[in-house]
């Protein structure tokens, strides 16, 4: 039975989605917390309305990204939405649409990304930097996000995903793919040079090994532990230094790569490791910010960072173009996630493993379950 609320959709569209209007339940299950800190309650919360320029998008998969551990645990210096449902690399089915929406039909795939909306009329909005517009709207921050069965998302910034695509395995290149994608795009970076990934193993390092793979780049990896080593190679990453090992980290990444790489994509919650990769990174070279510890600094010591002329990145999920190359990447078969698939009611469970450096690639949530 369609629920009450699609009558205030515009009558075109109601008829148009009506061949195959889904059911749409009034409550669902959800992961939701009160205060940062507090308990992950999975219960049955009501389905939220889309908006005139929202998609009602029936989430079937979640990817959980260590953002999602910082903004449950209240780890940055900007206030989330309370109570909150997190997540952001939502995976599912479009089953209900504003009046405004053009560029999605019911029963289109579509994927719930971090930057849920923004204003697209700011300088940042108009020159393609959506994530840095001040009006930007976060899933799972500041706009209940894909912990749930159903979410809601500005059509402009859902993701576009092709029909047929699996669901579960597409969800981590919402944010983590297009993240790596584009932090290593800002790395300017050319075939056959060199580029460390820091926290190789992780949700994001695990995608950005096989994203800079693709790009022609060869691959030094550095995590801790044997069976994060194994993970990297078999994504094909070259060289793997360990952390938990290794007495001189520098020298080690240095001597491996005649040098040090040409640039560094810093996704581990280590802030000793970020500034660390001050040191080792090759004259001239590139060393990009994606990983955001609590309260984190990142120190580089002036005199060589002028002598060798390095550059420090910040680099911020990616844009709407990012998004579609990114998950072109993945649909093209050059990028696979390594993903364990677990119900959504284990989410506090993840965050345990999360919170001990202990995940190998990404868990994925099935919201069914
Ligand atoms: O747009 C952005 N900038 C963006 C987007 C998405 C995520 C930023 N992030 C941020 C998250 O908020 C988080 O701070 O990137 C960071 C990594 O997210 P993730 O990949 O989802 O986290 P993970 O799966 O827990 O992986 C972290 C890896 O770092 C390793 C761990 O072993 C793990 O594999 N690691 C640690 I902890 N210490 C390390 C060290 N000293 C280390 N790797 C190398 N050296
Ligand atoms: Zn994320
Ligand atoms: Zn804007």
């Amino acid at each position: 039975m369609l629920r009450t609320n699609l009558r205030t959709f515009t009558r075109p569209q109601f008829i148009r989605g009506l061949a195959s209007a889904p059911t749409i339940p009034k409550s669902q299950k959800a992961i939701i917390f009160y205060e940062n800190g507090g308990e992950l309650q999975y219960k049955d919360i009501p389905v939220p309305e889309p908006k005139p320029n929202e998609i009602l998008v029936n989430v079937k998969y979640s990817g959980v990204c260590h953002t999602d551990l910082h903004a449950w645990k209240g780890d940055w210096p900007l206030a989330t939405k309370l109570p909150l449902v997190g997540g952001h690399e939502g995976a599912g089915i479009v089953v209900a649409k504003g009046s405004e929406v053009k560029n999605f039909e019911i029963g289109d795939y579509a994927g719930i990304k971090w930057l849920n909306g923004s204003c697209m009329s700011c300088e940042y909005c108009e020159k393609g930097f959506e994530s840095n517009c001040p009006h930007a709207d976060l899933s799972g921050y500041t706009h209940d996000g894909s912990f749930q069965q159903y979410a809601t998302a500005d059509a402009v910034q859902a993701a576009k995903i092709p029909q047929g695509t699996d669901l579960a395995d597409v969800s981590p290149i919402l944010c983590a793919g297009v993240t790596v994608y584009k932090a290593l795009k800002s790395a300017h970076l050319e075939p056959g040079q060199w580029v460390a990934i820091s926290g190789a193993a992780g949700g994001l390092g695990s995608l950005a090994v096989q994203y800079a793979k693709a790009m022609g780049l060869r691959v030094l990896g550095i995590d801790g532990g044997a069976e994060k080593e194994k993970l990297f190679k078999s994504l094909g990453g070259e060289v793997f230094i360990d952390f938990t090992k290794e007495k001189n980290i520098v020298e080690a990444i240095q001597n491996a790569t005649n040098g040090g790489p040409h640039g560094v994509i810093n996704v581990s919650v280590a802030p000793a490791a970020i500034s660390q990769s001050t040191e080792y990174v090759r004259p001239t070279g590139k060393v990009v910010l994606v990983g955001l510890p609590a309260d984190a600094v990142c120190k580089s010591e002036v005199f060589s960072h002028v002598v060798k002329s390095i550059s420090i990145i910040g680099s911020y999920v990616g844009n709407r173009a990012d998004t579609r190359e990114a998950i072109d990447f993945f649909s093209r078969g050059l990028v696979k996630s390594p993903i364990k698939v677990v119900g959504l009611s284990e989410l506090p469970k993840v965050y345990e493993l999360m919170e001990q450096g202990k995940i190998l690639g990404r868990y994925v949530v099935d919201t069914s379950k």
